[in-house]
């Protein structure tokens, strides 16, 4: 059974995911105009996948026969403090919809709902890797330090490569 309280925090995670899609294009655009073109190119492919995050949950909320409200997304900034807070961000943000999952990871063990449960380990695994990916970058970004970020800006979407096995 489909409980009003699991889809309820479902569309608020519809908008989550839409509102780190959005905040990734901005971080992208701001990182294009100023000259780190492998960056934007990780964080369009990030928003991308925000994209698709937000997809998969609207489709299962009315797969389970509840209704996905598509919401309006919050502004993001148009600017950013240099790479490390942006990353620090990204971090940050991520942080907080690893929280978001859970939540309703722990809503579903309440109303018994365990083919929500079972759904969202999917989420629960994803959240893990976006993480980690973050913390690697944001290694690899203080180990180049400051003076070496034409070569990090080189590099950073083969880490991304390298972490999908392609
Ligand atoms: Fe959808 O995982 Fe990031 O926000």
């Amino acid at each position: 059974m489909f409980k009003k309280s699991v889809e309820d925090l479902l569309n608020r995670q519809v908008e989550r995911e839409g509102n780190s899609a959005v905040l990734y294009l901005s971080m992208a655009s701001w990182a294009e105009t100023n000259s780190y073109a492998g960056i934007a190119e990780w964080l369009y492919a990030q928003a991308e996948e925000e994209k698709m995050h937000m997809l998969k949950v609207i489709r299962y909320i009315n797969e389970r026969d509840g209704k996905a409200v598509i919401p309006s997304f919050d502004k993001p900034p148009a600017d950013f403090d240099g790479l490390k807070t942006l990353f620090d961000q990204v971090l940050d943000h991520e942080k907080f919809i690893t929280g978001s999952i859970n939540e309703i990871v722990a809503e579903t063990i309440k109303e018994n709902d365990f083919s929500t449960h079972n759904w969202l380990q999917w989420f629960v695994s994803e959240q893990v890797e976006e993480e980690s990916s973050v913390h690697a970058v944001i290694d690899r970004l203080n180990l180049v330090g400051d003076h070496n970020l034409y070569i990090f800006d080189r590099d950073i979407m083969s880490m991304r490569e390298e972490e999908n096995g392609e």
